[in-house]
């Protein structure tokens, strides 16, 4: 039995390469944040999995991760913790960068020092990219925009250091957005999408956007996730870029998302400058021809189906808790 170890495991890919990994009989072990109250509802449903292992630490307590490195021994580690959201990473640049930039570091310092023969995925991005206009692929330039941008190019710098100085099979996916009902509530997408089903159900009659003309490319989580564990599958290490290769603009999302639902997008969208950044990416449209070459990995759902997608668990969501009430 394999044993991997996750971190960020109770966010959006961390809970879908959870499931996957135990489907294919893994033995999973987590690292978890404490917070006051208990935040794993993503990973609920795998609770009674006795394959699934759940240990406290931190990417930004260098001990909890040596301790837990040495106790699990694993063959597998995807290191997908961070501070993930862009416009926040301009409001906590240090702490950003501890956990993305540094935190990768520690972790890999702590594999290095416990002499583990043990396969590493980097969860970096397509933010690295930042201004350098699409289609993106591994050979594109690095400009980030913004510290979350920067945090996790030092972080891929430092997984292709350990690939090269020690050795290690350290792989750097470097992943176009991603989305699913999962999906964290002040990202666009699930914003939009949760935003639907609110007005649909007559809750709320608008939702306030900042930059509606940023291309992205996104995809359909739940696929990515198989993507990053086939890169640790490869004969040999090195770095991927996943996307559909398709861009759209938020207006696109939003317009595709508001017509499942039968509503003009024009009449419920409101501008708010606030949820604008200092600095943004334009277009972000990734090709993934090495990845589909080398590992068989293409992506299937595309982002007008995803809109669809998660305006209905949405819905869903919205009828459960109005029922309950
Ligand atoms: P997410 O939903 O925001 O999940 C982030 C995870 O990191 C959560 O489990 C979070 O824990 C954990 N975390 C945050 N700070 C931490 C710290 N200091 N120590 C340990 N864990 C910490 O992000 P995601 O969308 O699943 O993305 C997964 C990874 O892929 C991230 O590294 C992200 O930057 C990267 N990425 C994402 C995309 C995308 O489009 N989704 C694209 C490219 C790269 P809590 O649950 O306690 O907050
Ligand atoms: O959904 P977003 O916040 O995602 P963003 O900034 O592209 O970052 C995501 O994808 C990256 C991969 O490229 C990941 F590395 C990162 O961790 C994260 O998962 O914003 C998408 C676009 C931006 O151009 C933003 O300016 O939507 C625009 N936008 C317009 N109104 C908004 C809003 N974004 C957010 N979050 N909220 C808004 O109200």
């Amino acid at each position: 039995m394999k044993r991997a170890l996750v971190t960020g495991i109770t966010g959006q890919d961390g809970s879908y390469l959870a499931e996957f990994l135990l489907e294919r009989d893994y033995e999973v072990h987590g690292l978890v944040r404490r917070s006051s109250l208990l935040n794993r509802s993503r990973i609920d449903h795998l609770h009674d999995n006795p394959r699934l292992h759940l240990h406290y630490g931190d990417l930004t307590d260098g001990v909890s991760l040596v301790n837990l490195v040495r106790m699990v021994e694993p063959q597998e580690v995807y290191n997908l913790g961070a501070m993930s959201h862009v416009k926040v990473s301009f409001e906590m640049p240090d702490y950003t960068a501890s956990t993305n930039a540094i935190g990768t570091l520690r972790l890999l310092e702590a594999i290095h020092a416990a002499r583990l023969e043990c396969r590493f995925y980097q969860a970096s991005t397509s933010e690295m990219f930042g201004s350098t206009p699409p289609p993106q692929n591994e050979e594109s330039k690095f400009h980030p925009r913004s510290p979350y941008g920067a945090s996790k190019l030092q972080a891929h710098w430092v997984t292709v250091n350990y690939r090269e100085a020690y050795g290690l099979f350290g792989v750097s996916g470097i992943l176009f957005n991603h989305e699913s009902p999962r999906r964290g509530e002040n990202f666009v997408t699930r914003k939009i999408t949760k935003a639907v089903a609110a007005i649909e159900a007559g809750l709320t009659d608008h939702v306030e956007l900042g930059n509606l003309e940023a291309v992205r490319d996104w995809g359909y989580a739940p696929e990515y996730v198989e993507g990053m564990w086939r890169m640790l599958q490869a004969d040999e290490p090195t770095d991927y870029v996943l996307a559909t290769g398709v861009g759209h603009t938020v207006r696109d999302f939003c317009e595709a998302a508001f017509a499942h639902a039968g509503l003009d997008w024009r009449d419920h969208v409101k501008h708010n400058e606030s949820f604008e950044r200092p600095a943004e990416v334009d277009a972000l449209i990734g090709d993934a021809s090495k990845a589909e070459a080398e590992l068989g990995w293409k992506a299937g759902t595309h982002a007008l189906d995803l809109a669809r997608l998660m305006v209905d668990a949405d819905r869903e969501d919205v009828a459960r808790l109005l029922g309950e009430g």
